[in-house]
């Protein structure tokens, strides 16, 4: 395959991913710091559309305005030279000591206070930026221990933050969307929306609901041994789906956020054929870590196998779709059937009830003779995905 990413694609990096600097809890950095203008023109070169930011990955925490409004000048012209966009922003409420139990919360209210103050201040310049998709990650909301928290009263809190932030995005006349990420662990013990589940049900309280959906990553559903495919498309179905982070993982472990299909490889061609063929219109965000092995080439040559590795499993997800023979086997399966509601058109449940062709004339141990050919299904599946076909 030759073909290149295109700004069609709607391919786009967060600047911490290929500013990854690589220290980890047991090492060091392995290296330099990455300027985020250089990094919007690299990113630009290989193909990609968009670029998106943590408030402290453009803005050193604890700049003044005078060297704040000259990041944000160096980093506006450098998208202007390039024409990259920025289609989402989000806030580091994590690294800084004063993040330690949280942001929107820590048990300490100055604390809740001061972070629902850092984010408006970069949604600020996110919507100054034209971006639609606001995201929060919670990685410090949680704890080690359950003696820590009251989870309702910390939910009560999450929620007024969500609430709070969404009604500044209508007040401001923003129009920026709020998308939750979900994560299990790490950096806390257990952090609050551990999933997609929690998550969807937790927007389901909040008094802005339909502005606030999700923004689900590959590698944290995988590290709970959830099924990421099911999940986005939960998420999908419920309308929730504002943006996803596309990397990988292999299985439950500490999150390796590696290169998209570096990890499950079958899941990625699922996904990649759900997110194509499911009316997923958003970008296709990669939120990676170029391996801490890498020296700066590797580093771009990792940013441009995230595309390489999205463009391939989409062209085998094409090919799958267009094999009569994997019509033939979804035909067999009655993949399709699925589709056909279960109840007739005005169908009450009494009339359900009065049907005995459904139970007093069905013979179950007739309908459990044949079996439904997943297998072959399953295997064609595999053949595509790996360019047997
Ligand atoms: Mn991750």
């Amino acid at each position: 395959m030759n073909e290149q990413p295109t700004r069609a694609d709607r391919f786009s990096f967060g600047l911490w991913t290929v500013g990854w600097r690589a220290a980890d809890p047991f090492g060091e950095a392995t290296r330099p710091a990455l300027d985020p203008v250089e990094a919007v023109h690299r990113l630009a070169e290989l193909g990609a559309y968009g670029v998106t930011f943590h408030d402290d990955d453009l803005i050193p925490f604890g700049a003044d305005d005078t060297e704040r409004d000259r990041h944000i000048a160096r980093f506006t012209r450098a998208l202007a030279d390039t024409g990259l966009v920025v289609p989402m922003a989000t806030t580091n409420l994590f690294t800084h000591p004063v993040f330690r139990d949280g942001g929107l919360t820590s048990n300490d209210r100055s604390v809740r206070r001061y972070a629902l103050r850092k984010v408006m201040r970069n949604m600020d310049l996110a919507a100054e930026l034209g971006a639609q998709t606001y995201v929060l990650w919670g990685g410090r909301e949680g704890s080690e221990t359950d003696a820590a928290k009251d989870v309702a009263a910390a939910l009560d809190r999450y929620r007024e933050g969500i609430d709070t932030l969404a009604q500044y995005s209508i007040d401001q006349g923003y129009g920026l969307k709020l998308a939750l990420e979900p994560k299990p662990n790490e950096p806390r013990g257990d952090i609050f929306l551990p999933t997609i589940g929690h998550a969807l049900g937790f927007i389901s309280t909040l008094r802005h609901h339909e502005i606030v959906g999700l923004n689900p990553e590959v590698g944290h559903e995988q590290m709970a041994g959830l099924n990421f495919v099911h999940g986005v498309g939960q998420a999908l179905w419920q309308g929730k789906l504002f943006h996803l982070d596309l990397n990988g993982q292999k299985g439950p472990r500490y999150d390796q956020d590696l290169i998209f299909g570096h990890g499950d490889l079958l899941s990625a061609f699922f996904l990649v054929d759900l997110l194509e063929n499911g009316g997923y219109e958003g970008p296709r965000h990669f939120d990676y870590k170029p391996l801490r092995t890498e020296d700066s080439d590797g580093v771009w040559a990792s940013a441009a196998a995230n595309m390489r590795s999205y463009l391939l499993l989409r062209e085998r997800a094409r090919a799958f779709r267009a094999d009569p023979e994997v019509r033939d086997a979804l035909a067999a399966s009655r993949v399709p059937e699925l589709s056909v509601p279960t109840l007739s058109p005005g169908e009450t449940p009494a009339d359900l009830r009065a049907d005995t062709s459904a139970f007093e004339d069905f013979d179950p141990d007739k309908a459990a003779e044949r079996g439904y050919g997943f297998v072959r299904l399953s295997q064609l599946a595999v053949e595509h995905a790996i360019g047997a076909r």
